[in-house]
């Protein structure tokens, strides 16, 4: 049995690419919606329906565990997911406010999600419980419309123009980055999209900035979740299933420019 994992898009793949060097001899199913993202900037009742649907599609499939690869669907739709598949084991991903709140010097965090999953109340929630702690440490919220889109789009042509004008207009409007004091020193990447432009962060933010996202901390809570006795512990390598509602194009490309994965995408219609 495989493990599922999904996304609006090809952001989930730098959740699938933690969860593969977490679980390398273990067969997994990915899907893009791409047909109908983004999510980031949609309202709460598309992202639910679109992950009502996949999900349904994944347990079809039979799979051993779900990783929604996505903190917009996250934010949207696990908690109503887990009421209606009490058995599955179903992991989410959302912005790691936390890890950063333990590790940032300056007390100044920078937070680059989708405007949906700020807005949502379980961002809202995480937000207040980690600002609340002894360690005074202060958010600096930044929604980032189109970039998602942007990453998706530069995948196959590889021109990431865009993405790097957005990038650059969005650190501008957090403030100054540094090790200083007053200064942002850790940098959240709250959309799994982002892990994509971090070369074009980094070139905007300098070296010292650190950046945090949750694909390792996903990739353990699944080892966790999963019973010891399916992991196959000297099996020949795990495979990859790739499937999109959208272009099979852009799944390919991005799959191999960021994995080495070169299986065929496969279309799906829903
Ligand atoms: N990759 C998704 C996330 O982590 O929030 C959202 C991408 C999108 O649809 N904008």
């Amino acid at each position: 049995r495989a493990i599922g994992v999904f996304d609006s898009g090809i952001g989930g793949l730098s959740v699938l690419k933690a969860l593969r060097a977490a679980m390398p001899h273990e067969h997994f199913i990915y899907i893009a919606d791409s047909g109908h993202a983004p999510y980031g900037e949609r309202d709460v009742a598309h992202v639910l329906a679109r992950s009502r649907a996949i999900v349904q599609y994944l347990v079809n499939q039979n799979v051993k565990a779900l990783v929604m690869a996505c903190n917009t669907a996250t934010a949207a739709a696990i908690h109503l997911l887990r009421t209606e598949h009490p058995g599955l084991a179903l992991i989410g991903v959302e912005p790691a406010l936390k890890p950063a709140a333990g590790r940032t010097q300056t007390g100044r965090i920078g937070v680059m999600a989708t405007r949906s999953t700020l807005a949502s109340a379980k961002f809202q929630a995480l937000l207040a419980a980690q600002s609340g702690g002894p360690q005074k440490v202060e958010f600096i919220v930044q929604p980032c419309d189109g970039l998602a889109h942007a990453i998706e789009a530069s995948a196959d042509t590889g021109d990431a123009t865009r993405t790097i004008a957005l990038c650059a207009h969005y650190i501008s409007a957090m403030g100054r980055f540094g090790t200083e004091t007053g200064q942002i020193d850790t940098l959240v990447l709250g959309c799994t999209h982002y892990p994509f432009a971090s070369e074009h962060l980094r070139a905007l933010v300098g070296a010292q900035v650190q950046f945090i996202d949750n694909g390792e901390a996903v990739a353990r809570q699944t080892l966790r979740l999963l019973p010891a006795s399916v992991m196959a512990a000297n099996a020949p390598p795990g495979r990859v299933s790739l499937f999109t509602t959208g272009q099979p194009d852009t799944l390919q490309a991005a799959a191999q420019r960021w994995l080495g994965l070169s299986a065929p995408v496969n279309s799906l219609l829903f």
